[in-house]
């Protein structure tokens, strides 16, 4: 069956394709319209019976419903493949590097002859691009560096892609007869911001049956390597790696499998140190093996205590333990709220009641609605009088509510004049600001700095959003002295948010840690644009714990009660 979020892809590739070749504007637009009518159809397309019932859909006409159906009775779509085929084989990959769009492409295919990223940053480099109009060092050095964005991001996946489809293997093999344990290893089981390759682990006395089950999942395109103990395969354009081992070492093998690499060389040091040997069978003395079926009997038979997986990244977590000075580290189940949210009033997908239905469904006890402001430039910022009319659509729903609250909030802009986006006196009278960048990402270090110190300084400003501005894989974090920006949060009692959407991880686990060491509160928000991305937050939860924060590290942990004293002291 053919998938609604597919049919949409080959849309928008089409309209990429016949941009690439400067194709009729207002086709263009069809099809870019057509997507975004697909993308957010709920009924599978695959239902329809028929093109006139496709034509019934907004802004799909004859012609189109014509491809629909053809994509969804047959599973392909010949004017697609052979759009795809006029074009040299590598030219569409151009569109993958950040800051290159179809306009791009096409002068760069038709003006200078480029086919692929190779010759692209061959140009690039030798500045042949410079003669081209509109394009001067300065964007040949952006190409460059979106070039070795691109690449950096396509060797690592993000680790909510990995985690997806890591949670998919577990939950199958699960089952299996033939597993006694299964759990994750390697990097996703220390919740990495990106995963080289997905590692699983099971325990088990029958390992065939487990290798099987493994290499027939669904999804699998390609079995790389495949022996008795150890199969590789490629599941959904990620590596995954499965290892089987006895039950007897499960707990060694665990521990030897989630690394890293570093701690692993340390705690093997502290085994020698200790007259022991460590290896993914077991813990030795001598010949007789003290610990390997549990993983906590490794670590307490080294005279440590248990350390979690985040924390195992080789800096001083080891001497930590061995003192019995490990963080408590804070838990999802810790969480009681959600500080950033966007509803329907701004660029949000959801309503405030929705919004209220889905918090209420994770246990939370309040949710602070925060909204874009107009200089952010999307359609929809809150000016001054929609957020009044907001703040009274809150409070009468907070009327109907026992038990819950709804904060009125803003992520106000943080423009580049360094003035926030809204006047005080409205500041003044919300229960939480949320202050952020969002425009003029490329100013040079010390303005940037200047500008976020600027609402870290204003007393109404809450909570810094996202700091570093960020999105792995696309775009770096702006020019910032992030420390001099969380030393200044400690003197003026300022948080800083850590935003859990699994494409930022913003601030990130070293800043948390940083931020801890100076007093720093973090609160850890999802940001989220629907109800689903609430369910973001044990991202940023895993990314705190990678940071060594505790609950009373995190704002919002505390109950509804403390936490207004905190905001309103
Ligand atoms: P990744 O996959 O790059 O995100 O990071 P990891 O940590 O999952 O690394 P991976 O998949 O190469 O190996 C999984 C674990 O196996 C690693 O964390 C530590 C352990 N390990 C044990 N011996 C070795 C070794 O010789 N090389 C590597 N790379 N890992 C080893
Ligand atoms: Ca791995
Ligand atoms: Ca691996």
């Amino acid at each position: 069956m053919v998938e609604n979020r597919e049919v949409a892809r080959i849309f928008d590739e089409i309209a990429d394709i016949l941009e690439v070749l400067d194709g009729d504007k207002f086709k263009i637009r069809a099809y870019r319209r057509a997507a975004r009518t697909i993308e957010n159809l709920t009924a599978d397309l695959s239902r329809f019976k028929s093109k006139n019932e496709l034509k019934k859909l907004p802004g799909i006409g004859d012609a189109l419903a014509k491809k629909i159906y053809e994509i969804i009775t047959t599973g392909r779509l010949k004017y697609y493949e052979d759009l795809r085929n006029s074009l040299p084989a590598g030219l569409l990959e151009l569109l993958s590097i950040p800051g290159v769009g179809p306009k791009t492409v096409a002068k760069l295919f038709r003006e200078c002859g480029i086919t692929d990223i190779a010759s692209l940053e061959r140009a690039a480099k030798n500045h042949e691009l410079q003669h081209l109009f509109g394009m001067g060092a300065k964007t040949e050095e952006k190409i460059l560096k979106g070039i070795a964005l691109y690449r950096r991001q396509k060797e690592r996946t993000p680790l909510d892609v990995a985690y997806f489809q890591a949670k998919r293997i577990v939950e199958s093999l699960k089952n299996l007869e033939s597993a006694v344990e299964i759990s994750y290893a390697g990097s996703i089981r220390r919740m990495k911001e990106t995963i080289g390759d997905i590692d699983i682990l099971v325990a088990s006395h029958r390992p065939r049956d487990v290798m099987d089950a493994f290499k027939t999942l669904e999804g699998v395109s390609e079995v790389i390597a495949s022996g008795e103990r150890k199969t590789s395969v490629i599941i959904g354009d990620i590596q995954a790696d499965l290892r089987v081992v006895d039950p007897d070492s499960f707990g060694s093998a665990l521990q030897y499998f989630t690394g890293s690499q570093l701690h692993n060389i340390k705690l093997r040091e502290l085994a020698l140190r200790k007259g022991l040997k460590l290896n993914e069978y077991g813990v030795f003395r001598q010949d007789e093996k003290i610990a390997g079926r549990r993983e906590e009997d490794v670590y307490h038979s080294l005279g440590l205590s248990f350390i979690p997986p985040e924390l195992r990244e080789g800096q001083d977590e080891i001497e930590a333990a061995a003192r019995g000075e490990l963080p408590d580290l804070i838990e999802l189940s810790d969480i009681r709220g959600d500080l950033h949210v966007h509803s329907d009033w701004s660029d949000g997908r959801s309503s405030i009641r929705e919004i209220v239905d889905k918090a209420r469904s994770l246990e939370y006890e309040y949710i602070a609605i925060s909204d874009h402001t107009p200089a952010v430039g999307i359609t929809g910022g809150l000016d001054e009088k929609r957020l009044i009319r907001q703040m009274d659509e809150i409070e009468r729903i907070n009327g109907d509510l026992d038990d819950f609250r709804v904060l009125s909030g803003i992520e106000v802009d943080i423009r580049s004049d360094n003035r926030l986006d809204l006047p005080d006196k409205i500041l003044e009278k919300l229960d939480i600001v949320i202050a952020a960048v969002h425009t003029n990402l490329t100013q040079k270090k010390e303005e940037m700095t200047a500008r976020i110190l600027s609402a870290i300084e204003n007393p109404n400003v809450d909570i810094i959003a996202h700091p570093t501005g960020r999105i792995i894989g696309k775009r770096d974090p702006y020019d910032v002295d992030i420390e001099a920006l969380i030393d200044a949060a400690g003197s003026t009692g300022t948080i800083l948010e850590l935003n859990a959407n699994p494409r930022r991880l913003d601030i990130k686990d070293t800043h948390a840690r940083y931020a801890k060491k100076k007093g720093v509160k973090v609160a850890i928000s999802t940001d989220a644009h629907d109800t689903s991305q609430m369910e973001y937050m044990h991202f940023g939860v895993a990314t705190a714990r990678r940071g060594w924060l505790e609950k009373d590290d995190v704002l919002n942990t505390r109950s509804l009660d403390e936490l207004l004293r905190t905001l309103k002291p």
